[in-house]
């Protein structure tokens, strides 16, 4: 075998596990479902508005602690991210698609709901359009490290059987 083949094989091997690294690493190229989070120019008087509006309209109930449960309709859903909680507690229909708004009302917070992750800048919202296809309930839960309680940061969306 002369040198250069050697070099040519080395080469070649070394691309291919290069590309099955990285495809493994990448699930966005293993058919991940198309929608996710978007960035959104959303201040927070506006957000403020949207949710204080959604709550008055559709709240249902209350938590002990003081936590709105809210069932609002089809469209435009706000959640706020705070420490150390999701406010409200939502209850969405299943196969409705609902424009989830969340923004952090403090510090650095993520959240990852029904498979996809956005990172939640305070001062701006991230925009996932969301199709719950329960009955049952999805997760939603903090992916940034965001101090003492970060772990507890999670609430369950309850999904409800289609009116
Ligand atoms: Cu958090």
């Amino acid at each position: 075998m002369t040198d250069r083949c050697l070099w040519e094989r080395m080469l070649v091997g070394g691309t291919a596990a290069l590309l099955v690294a990285a495809f493994a690493a990448m699930p966005a190229w293993r058919g991940m479902p198309q929608a996710a989070f978007e960035s959104e120019s959303m201040d927070a008087t506006r957000f403020s508005a949207g949710y204080d509006a959604m709550v008055a309209r559709y709240k249902v109930g209350e938590t002990e602690d003081g936590l709105p449960i809210v069932r609002p309709p089809p469209g435009d859903v706000y959640v706020a991210a705070e420490r150390w909680r999701f406010r409200p507690l939502l209850e969405l229909q299943a196969g409705q698609s609902y424009r989830l708004h969340v923004a952090s009302q403090d510090i650095l917070h993520g959240i990852v709901v029904d498979g996809h992750e956005a990172l939640l800048v305070p001062g701006q919202a991230a925009l996932l359009t969301l199709t719950p296809t329960g009955p049952g309930s999805m997760s939603m839960v903090c992916s940034e490290y965001c101090g003492l309680e970060h772990n507890k940061m999670r609430s369950l969306i309850t999904v409800l059987e289609k009116e």
